[in-house]
């Protein structure tokens, strides 16, 4: 099978990153391509960001489906554009948010999430609210870092990380913690090994979730909402997203 890792900021360091957790964990027989799309944000860490990433994700889905991929994972914690991306592709797309609380639902009572600044708290707890992982959800903490100090060596992201984690488990009652960033897939075993306990990071359990979704040929239901939009003119510099017939 074949599938497109999208990292929906520019930050070619983290994709690739991105890239190398999760070809650790495919399947022997998965082809995991990683890309960033041609534009956007360098990092996603406001509603400004996330809604400016989605045009360049679309056009990464509209030529994944043209190259034939199998499906898609979107990595970025906000999970941006995830059913206008569905509405578009023929195969599955799993962001990794959902990927990632869901995850984490199956091995503990509660998780926290920890994610970068305090500013992306609010999403991270729409999201559970939206994918009905509220009462799962402990809290969501942040450690304020920004994406790309998660980038920069030297910059101490990963103490503030476990410490953050750290006091999550001892303040939130939680038994699960949960990366709340697409650029910390890295230190996912690191964490877990220094806390002993189960830390869930979306890239590489939306990976496999991925994987499993297309070995049992479960697609995305063109039913209703999911499928295509209607085919209508765009204007300005949306021109090139208008769909055909
Ligand atoms: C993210 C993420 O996963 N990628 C990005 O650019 N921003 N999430 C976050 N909480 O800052």
């Amino acid at each position: 099978m074949r599938i497109k890792i999208i990292n929906p900021n520019t930050t070619w360091s983290m994709t690739e990153k991105m890239g190398a957790c999760a070809r650790a964990v495919a399947r022997p027989g998965t082809e995991v391509v990683t890309v960033s799309p041609a534009m956007g944000p360098v990092s996603i860490e406001s509603h400004y960001d996330e809604a400016l990433a989605v045009p360049g994700l679309l056009a990464e889905i509209a030529s994944g489906e043209r190259d034939g991929f199998d499906g898609y994972l979107i990595a970025c914690f906000g999970d941006p554009g995830l059913l206008a991306a569905r509405e578009l592709a023929r195969g599955p797309v799993v962001g990794i948010a959902e990927a990632a609380m869901h995850m984490a639902s199956f091995i503990g009572r509660r998780f926290s999430v920890v994610t970068t600044l305090g500013r992306t708290i609010g999403q991270a707890k729409h999201l559970a609210e939206a994918y009905g992982m509220e009462r799962f959800c402990a809290n969501v903490r942040a450690c304020e870092l920004s994406v790309l100090e998660l980038e920069e060596p030297g910059s101490g992201a990963r103490e503030r990380i476990v410490e953050e984690c750290r006091r999550a488990l001892a303040e939130d009652g939680s038994d699960v913690l949960v990366l709340g960033c697409a650029g910390m897939t890295d230190l996912c075993e690191h964490i877990s090994r220094t806390l002993g306990v189960p830390v869930v990071d979306g890239v590489t359990a939306g990976t496999q979730l991925l994987e499993s979704l297309i070995t049992l040929r479960l697609a995305t239901s063109k039913r209703g909402e999911l499928n295509r939009p209607p085919a209508k003119p765009m204007e300005g510099m949306l021109q090139p997203f208008a769909l055909q017939e």
